[in-house]
Protein backbone atom coordinates (compact mmCIF):
# COMPACT_ATOMS: atom_id res chain seq x y z
CA UNK A 1 0.00 0.00 0.00
CA UNK A 2 2.74 2.29 0.89
CA UNK A 3 4.31 1.51 -2.35
CA UNK A 4 1.11 2.95 -4.34
CA UNK A 5 0.32 5.55 -2.25
CA UNK A 6 3.69 7.00 -3.01
CA UNK A 7 3.30 5.87 -7.01
CA UNK A 8 0.08 7.82 -6.86
CA UNK A 9 1.68 10.86 -5.76
CA UNK A 10 4.51 10.62 -8.02
CA UNK A 11 1.63 10.58 -10.98
CA UNK A 12 1.03 13.88 -10.02
CA UNK A 13 4.45 15.39 -10.28
CA UNK A 14 5.31 13.64 -13.46
CA UNK A 15 3.05 14.88 -16.02
CA UNK A 16 4.91 13.90 -19.32
CA UNK A 17 4.66 10.09 -18.00
CA UNK A 18 0.91 10.34 -17.92
CA UNK A 19 0.05 12.42 -20.98
CA UNK A 20 1.59 9.83 -23.34
CA UNK A 21 0.19 7.35 -21.40
CA UNK A 22 -3.42 9.32 -22.70
CA UNK A 23 -2.18 10.24 -25.98
CA UNK A 24 -0.89 6.57 -27.13
CA UNK A 25 -3.25 4.21 -24.91
CA UNK A 26 -5.59 3.67 -27.82
CA UNK A 27 -2.22 2.76 -30.57
CA UNK A 28 -0.73 0.53 -27.89
CA UNK A 29 2.67 1.58 -29.71
CA UNK A 30 4.38 -1.78 -27.19
CA UNK A 31 2.11 -4.22 -28.29
CA UNK A 32 4.46 -7.55 -28.35
CA UNK A 33 7.29 -5.31 -26.97
CA UNK A 34 8.86 -7.71 -24.14
CA UNK A 35 11.47 -5.55 -22.49
CA UNK A 36 14.06 -6.52 -19.83
CA UNK A 37 14.59 -3.24 -17.40
CA UNK A 38 17.44 -2.50 -15.52
CA UNK A 39 17.42 0.40 -13.62
CA UNK A 40 16.91 1.74 -10.08
CA UNK A 41 13.37 0.44 -9.01
CA UNK A 42 12.35 3.46 -7.29
CA UNK A 43 9.05 4.98 -6.98
CA UNK A 44 9.85 7.03 -9.81
CA UNK A 45 11.05 4.02 -12.39
CA UNK A 46 7.57 2.41 -10.85
CA UNK A 47 5.99 5.18 -12.63
CA UNK A 48 7.74 4.38 -16.12
CA UNK A 49 7.03 0.88 -15.78
CA UNK A 50 3.15 1.05 -15.48
CA UNK A 51 3.45 3.87 -18.91
CA UNK A 52 5.46 1.07 -20.87
CA UNK A 53 2.55 -1.74 -19.37
CA UNK A 54 -0.59 0.26 -20.28
CA UNK A 55 0.99 0.81 -23.72
CA UNK A 56 1.25 -2.99 -24.13
CA UNK A 57 4.60 -3.63 -23.06
CA UNK A 58 5.76 -6.94 -21.11
CA UNK A 59 8.66 -6.74 -18.42
CA UNK A 60 11.07 -8.00 -15.90
CA UNK A 61 13.07 -5.97 -14.19
CA UNK A 62 15.99 -5.56 -11.79
CA UNK A 63 17.75 -2.84 -10.46
CA UNK A 64 21.17 -1.33 -11.61
CA UNK A 65 22.24 -1.09 -8.31
CA UNK A 66 22.55 -2.95 -4.91
CA UNK A 67 21.18 -0.33 -2.94
CA UNK A 68 19.19 1.84 -4.47
CA UNK A 69 16.06 -0.22 -5.01
CA UNK A 70 13.22 1.15 -2.50
CA UNK A 71 11.51 -1.83 -1.48
CA UNK A 72 7.79 -0.63 -1.09
CA UNK A 73 8.44 0.18 -4.97
CA UNK A 74 9.15 -2.90 -6.09
CA UNK A 75 7.02 -4.60 -3.80
CA UNK A 76 4.09 -2.33 -5.51
CA UNK A 77 5.40 -3.59 -8.88
CA UNK A 78 5.24 -7.25 -7.95
CA UNK A 79 1.54 -6.57 -6.39
CA UNK A 80 0.33 -5.39 -9.76
CA UNK A 81 2.17 -8.59 -11.49
CA UNK A 82 4.95 -7.43 -13.03
CA UNK A 83 7.87 -9.63 -12.35
CA UNK A 84 10.78 -7.64 -10.31
CA UNK A 85 13.83 -8.72 -9.11
CA UNK A 86 15.18 -6.25 -6.51
CA UNK A 87 15.67 -5.12 -3.18
CA UNK A 88 17.56 -2.86 -1.50
CA UNK A 89 21.15 -4.27 0.11
CA UNK A 90 21.56 -7.35 -2.50
CA UNK A 91 25.14 -8.84 -1.95
CA UNK A 92 27.08 -8.80 -5.30
CA UNK A 93 25.92 -12.20 -6.41
CA UNK A 94 22.50 -11.66 -5.75
CA UNK A 95 22.71 -8.31 -7.75
CA UNK A 96 23.66 -10.82 -10.88
CA UNK A 97 20.86 -13.18 -9.66
CA UNK A 98 18.45 -10.65 -10.39
CA UNK A 99 19.56 -9.51 -13.92
CA UNK A 100 19.90 -13.04 -14.86
CA UNK A 101 16.21 -13.57 -13.73
CA UNK A 102 15.14 -10.55 -16.01
CA UNK A 103 17.20 -13.20 -19.06
CA UNK A 104 15.77 -15.77 -18.13
CA UNK A 105 11.70 -17.15 -17.65
CA UNK A 106 11.58 -20.48 -15.49
CA UNK A 107 15.36 -21.14 -16.38
CA UNK A 108 15.82 -20.13 -19.56
CA UNK A 109 16.31 -17.19 -21.84
CA UNK A 110 12.45 -15.52 -22.64
CA UNK A 111 11.61 -14.34 -25.83
CA UNK A 112 12.80 -10.77 -24.88
CA UNK A 113 12.80 -8.34 -27.84
CA UNK A 114 14.02 -4.71 -26.13
CA UNK A 115 16.03 -3.45 -23.91
CA UNK A 116 16.00 -0.63 -20.79
CA UNK A 117 19.81 -0.18 -19.69
CA UNK A 118 21.37 1.88 -16.91
CA UNK A 119 25.12 1.62 -16.67
CA UNK A 120 24.97 -1.46 -19.29
CA UNK A 121 25.25 -4.10 -16.75
CA UNK A 122 22.55 -6.03 -18.63
CA UNK A 123 23.62 -5.56 -21.99
CA UNK A 124 27.39 -6.55 -21.01
CA UNK A 125 25.42 -10.12 -19.52
CA UNK A 126 23.00 -10.26 -22.43
CA UNK A 127 26.27 -10.18 -24.99
CA UNK A 128 28.45 -12.48 -22.41
CA UNK A 129 26.43 -14.91 -21.24
CA UNK A 130 23.16 -14.97 -23.87
CA UNK A 131 24.30 -14.30 -27.21
CA UNK A 132 21.80 -15.98 -28.89
CA UNK A 133 19.49 -13.77 -27.62
CA UNK A 134 20.94 -10.54 -29.78
CA UNK A 135 19.09 -11.89 -33.05
CA UNK A 136 15.53 -11.27 -31.24
CA UNK A 137 16.77 -8.07 -29.08
CA UNK A 138 16.03 -4.79 -31.32
CA UNK A 139 17.92 -2.93 -29.05
CA UNK A 140 18.79 -1.02 -25.66
CA UNK A 141 17.78 2.42 -24.72
CA UNK A 142 20.74 3.58 -22.14
CA UNK A 143 19.90 6.19 -19.21
CA UNK A 144 23.10 7.28 -18.18
CA UNK A 145 26.33 8.51 -19.39
CA UNK A 146 28.60 5.79 -17.68
CA UNK A 147 26.28 2.96 -19.86
CA UNK A 148 26.81 5.12 -22.87
CA UNK A 149 30.44 5.47 -22.51
CA UNK A 150 30.42 1.60 -22.06
CA UNK A 151 28.70 1.57 -24.83
CA UNK A 152 30.52 3.54 -27.07
CA UNK A 153 33.56 1.69 -26.46
CA UNK A 154 32.17 -1.96 -27.18
CA UNK A 155 30.85 -0.66 -30.56
CA UNK A 156 34.29 0.85 -31.16
CA UNK A 157 35.99 -2.24 -30.25
CA UNK A 158 33.12 -3.91 -33.21
CA UNK A 159 31.60 -6.11 -30.14
CA UNK A 160 28.27 -4.01 -29.97
CA UNK A 161 25.47 -6.37 -31.52
CA UNK A 162 22.66 -3.98 -31.57
CA UNK A 163 21.41 -1.07 -31.89
CA UNK A 164 21.35 1.63 -28.58
CA UNK A 165 19.39 4.64 -28.12
CA UNK A 166 21.26 6.78 -25.91
CA UNK A 167 18.85 8.48 -23.85
CA UNK A 168 21.07 10.01 -21.56
CA UNK A 169 22.13 12.26 -24.55
CA UNK A 170 18.84 13.81 -25.07
CA UNK A 171 18.98 17.19 -23.87
CA UNK A 172 16.00 16.86 -22.29
CA UNK A 173 17.47 14.11 -20.08
CA UNK A 174 21.43 15.05 -19.38
CA UNK A 175 20.55 18.95 -19.06
CA UNK A 176 17.97 18.38 -16.45
CA UNK A 177 18.24 15.14 -14.92
CA UNK A 178 22.35 14.81 -14.69
CA UNK A 179 22.41 18.62 -13.13
CA UNK A 180 19.27 19.29 -11.33
CA UNK A 181 18.34 16.45 -10.00
CA UNK A 182 22.01 14.92 -9.56
CA UNK A 183 22.76 18.18 -7.47
CA UNK A 184 19.79 18.13 -5.02
CA UNK A 185 19.51 14.05 -4.63
CA UNK A 186 23.59 14.43 -3.72
CA UNK A 187 23.13 16.47 -1.37
CA UNK A 188 19.92 14.69 0.48
CA UNK A 189 21.86 12.08 -0.09
CA UNK A 190 24.87 13.23 2.45
CA UNK A 191 22.63 15.38 4.95
CA UNK A 192 20.42 11.86 5.23
CA UNK A 193 23.71 9.94 6.33
CA UNK A 194 25.58 12.75 7.86
CA UNK A 195 23.17 15.27 9.19
CA UNK A 196 26.39 17.58 8.51
CA UNK A 197 26.65 21.65 8.10
CA UNK A 198 27.30 22.83 4.56
CA UNK A 199 27.62 26.04 5.21
CA UNK A 200 30.96 27.75 5.21
CA UNK A 201 32.74 24.19 4.56
CA UNK A 202 35.24 23.24 2.17
CA UNK A 203 33.47 20.78 -0.30
CA UNK A 204 35.23 19.06 -2.90
CA UNK A 205 33.80 18.01 -6.18
CA UNK A 206 35.85 15.56 -8.45
CA UNK A 207 34.54 16.52 -11.81
CA UNK A 208 33.04 19.34 -13.55
CA UNK A 209 30.67 16.89 -15.98
CA UNK A 210 27.29 18.11 -15.89
CA UNK A 211 26.47 16.02 -12.84
CA UNK A 212 29.76 17.39 -10.79
CA UNK A 213 28.58 21.10 -11.86
CA UNK A 214 24.72 21.07 -10.41
CA UNK A 215 26.52 19.25 -7.61
CA UNK A 216 28.80 22.61 -7.45
CA UNK A 217 25.59 24.88 -8.02
CA UNK A 218 23.64 23.56 -5.46
CA UNK A 219 26.40 22.88 -2.69
CA UNK A 220 27.24 26.76 -3.41
CA UNK A 221 23.65 27.23 -2.78
CA UNK A 222 24.12 25.32 0.64
CA UNK A 223 26.71 28.21 1.66
CA UNK A 224 29.76 25.87 1.15
CA UNK A 225 33.07 26.83 -0.56
CA UNK A 226 33.13 24.44 -3.52
CA UNK A 227 36.52 23.00 -4.76
CA UNK A 228 36.74 21.48 -7.94
CA UNK A 229 38.62 18.67 -8.95
CA UNK A 230 39.28 18.38 -12.87
CA UNK A 231 42.07 16.41 -15.12
CA UNK A 232 41.18 17.97 -17.97
CA UNK A 233 41.45 22.19 -18.89
CA UNK A 234 38.56 22.58 -20.70
CA UNK A 235 36.14 21.76 -17.81
CA UNK A 236 38.41 22.86 -15.56
CA UNK A 237 38.40 26.60 -17.14
CA UNK A 238 34.55 26.80 -17.35
CA UNK A 239 34.63 25.70 -13.17
CA UNK A 240 36.89 29.16 -13.02
CA UNK A 241 34.66 31.00 -14.73
CA UNK A 242 31.65 29.89 -12.69
CA UNK A 243 33.32 31.25 -10.08
CA UNK A 244 34.58 28.02 -8.29
CA UNK A 245 38.51 27.61 -7.26
CA UNK A 246 40.00 24.82 -9.53
CA UNK A 247 43.25 22.52 -7.53
CA UNK A 248 44.06 18.31 -8.02
CA UNK A 249 43.07 16.60 -5.91
CA UNK A 250 46.42 15.93 -4.34
CA UNK A 251 46.51 19.67 -3.50
CA UNK A 252 42.23 19.34 -2.37
CA UNK A 253 43.22 16.25 -0.01
CA UNK A 254 44.01 18.27 3.05
CA UNK A 255 41.91 21.31 2.21
CA UNK A 256 38.27 19.56 1.75
CA UNK A 257 36.26 18.54 5.05
CA UNK A 258 33.29 16.98 2.32
CA UNK A 259 34.72 14.87 -1.26
CA UNK A 260 32.36 14.04 -3.65
CA UNK A 261 33.96 12.61 -6.59
CA UNK A 262 30.89 12.62 -10.26
CA UNK A 263 33.47 11.47 -12.55
CA UNK A 264 33.00 8.86 -14.15
CA UNK A 265 36.80 7.51 -13.81
CA UNK A 266 38.21 4.93 -11.23
CA UNK A 267 41.12 5.58 -8.59
CA UNK A 268 40.09 9.69 -8.16
CA UNK A 269 40.68 9.41 -4.18
CA UNK A 270 43.23 7.07 -3.11
CA UNK A 271 45.32 6.38 0.07
CA UNK A 272 47.93 9.53 -0.52
CA UNK A 273 44.73 11.73 -0.40
CA UNK A 274 43.31 9.61 3.06
CA UNK A 275 47.00 9.90 4.45
CA UNK A 276 46.68 14.15 4.29
CA UNK A 277 42.89 14.33 4.71
CA UNK A 278 41.58 16.30 8.10
CA UNK A 279 40.25 14.74 10.87
CA UNK A 280 36.10 14.00 10.60
CA UNK A 281 36.57 14.54 6.74
CA UNK A 282 33.31 12.89 4.61
CA UNK A 283 34.04 11.27 1.69
CA UNK A 284 31.49 10.01 -0.78
CA UNK A 285 30.47 9.11 -4.64
CA UNK A 286 27.52 9.72 -6.94
CA UNK A 287 28.94 8.58 -10.13
CA UNK A 288 27.53 4.98 -11.15
CA UNK A 289 30.30 3.06 -9.99
CA UNK A 290 31.89 2.36 -6.61
CA UNK A 291 35.53 2.43 -8.47
CA UNK A 292 36.40 6.31 -7.93
CA UNK A 293 36.80 5.99 -4.33
CA UNK A 294 39.67 3.74 -3.21
CA UNK A 295 37.88 1.02 -0.59
CA UNK A 296 40.81 -1.34 -0.60
CA UNK A 297 43.22 1.49 0.31
CA UNK A 298 40.50 2.81 3.13
CA UNK A 299 40.02 -0.46 4.55
CA UNK A 300 43.84 -1.49 4.52
CA UNK A 301 44.77 1.88 6.25
CA UNK A 302 42.03 1.70 8.52
CA UNK A 303 43.03 0.56 12.06
CA UNK A 304 39.14 0.18 12.93
CA UNK A 305 36.26 0.49 10.70
CA UNK A 306 32.46 1.19 12.57
CA UNK A 307 29.23 2.04 11.32
CA UNK A 308 28.11 5.30 12.92
CA UNK A 309 24.52 4.99 11.25
CA UNK A 310 22.84 3.84 7.88
CA UNK A 311 25.49 4.49 4.89
CA UNK A 312 27.76 6.36 7.42
CA UNK A 313 30.94 4.52 8.20
CA UNK A 314 34.03 5.75 10.07
CA UNK A 315 37.70 4.41 9.17
CA UNK A 316 40.21 5.03 12.03
CA UNK A 317 43.89 5.93 11.05
CA UNK A 318 46.98 5.06 12.60
CA UNK A 319 46.80 8.70 13.88
CA UNK A 320 43.81 9.18 15.24
CA UNK A 321 42.20 10.73 12.44
CA UNK A 322 38.87 9.28 11.45
CA UNK A 323 37.57 9.28 7.67
CA UNK A 324 33.57 8.65 7.52
CA UNK A 325 33.06 6.89 3.81
CA UNK A 326 28.96 7.20 2.78
CA UNK A 327 27.05 3.99 1.20
CA UNK A 328 30.16 2.12 0.64
CA UNK A 329 31.38 4.70 -2.16
CA UNK A 330 28.24 3.60 -4.32
CA UNK A 331 26.21 6.21 -5.62
CA UNK A 332 24.70 8.52 -1.99
CA UNK A 333 21.70 10.21 -3.92
CA UNK A 334 20.12 6.45 -4.55
CA UNK A 335 22.08 4.49 -1.71
CA UNK A 336 21.25 6.91 0.70
CA UNK A 337 18.49 8.98 -0.12
CA UNK A 338 15.81 8.70 -2.78
CA UNK A 339 17.78 9.36 -6.19
CA UNK A 340 16.20 12.59 -8.11
CA UNK A 341 12.99 13.28 -7.26
CA UNK A 342 9.85 12.91 -9.86
CA UNK A 343 9.74 15.88 -11.83
CA UNK A 344 13.08 15.65 -13.24
CA UNK A 345 12.87 12.00 -13.98
CA UNK A 346 9.98 11.99 -15.79
CA UNK A 347 12.24 14.23 -18.70
CA UNK A 348 14.56 11.46 -18.36
CA UNK A 349 11.60 8.62 -18.52
CA UNK A 350 9.25 10.09 -20.84
CA UNK A 351 12.46 10.20 -23.24
CA UNK A 352 12.75 6.67 -22.43
CA UNK A 353 9.44 5.77 -23.58
CA UNK A 354 9.98 7.46 -27.15
CA UNK A 355 13.23 5.67 -27.78
CA UNK A 356 11.24 2.41 -26.87
CA UNK A 357 8.28 3.25 -29.00
CA UNK A 358 10.89 3.85 -31.46
CA UNK A 359 13.00 0.46 -31.00
CA UNK A 360 9.75 -0.74 -31.23
CA UNK A 361 8.36 0.53 -34.33
CA UNK A 362 11.65 0.18 -36.02
CA UNK A 363 11.76 -3.72 -34.93
CA UNK A 364 14.90 -6.06 -35.84
CA UNK A 365 15.97 -4.01 -39.04
CA UNK A 366 16.94 -0.79 -37.17
CA UNK A 367 20.13 0.50 -37.82
N1 LIG B 1 14.64 8.37 -8.69
C1 LIG B 1 15.29 7.75 -9.69
N2 LIG B 1 14.73 6.67 -10.30
C2 LIG B 1 16.56 8.20 -10.15
N3 LIG B 1 17.40 9.21 -9.78
C3 LIG B 1 18.46 9.17 -10.61
N4 LIG B 1 18.31 8.16 -11.49
C4 LIG B 1 17.14 7.52 -11.24
N5 LIG B 1 16.56 6.45 -11.83
C5 LIG B 1 15.37 6.06 -11.33
C6 LIG B 1 19.19 7.82 -12.62
C7 LIG B 1 19.60 9.04 -13.45
O1 LIG B 1 18.80 9.18 -14.59
C8 LIG B 1 20.49 7.22 -12.19
C9 LIG B 1 21.22 7.29 -13.47
O2 LIG B 1 22.49 6.85 -13.36
C10 LIG B 1 21.05 8.74 -13.86
O3 LIG B 1 21.29 8.93 -15.23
Amino acid sequence: EFGRREISLAENEMPALMALRDKYRDEQPLAGAKIMGCIHMTIQTAVLMETLVDLGAELRWSSCNIFSTQDHAAAAMAANGIPVFAWKGETDEEYEWCIEQTICKDGSPWDANMILDDGSDLTSMVHAKFPDMLETIHGVSEETTTGVHRLRAMADAGELLYPVIAVNDAETKWDFDNIHGTGQSTIDGILRATSVLLAGKNFVVAGYGHCGKGLAMRVRGMGANVIITEIDPIPALKAIMDGFRVMKMDEAASVGDLFCTATGMKDVIVRRHFDSMKDGAIVCNTGHYDCEISISDLEDMATEIFTIRDNNEAFSMPDGRRIHLLARGRLVNLASAEGHPSEVMDMSFANQFLALCRLAKEGSGYD
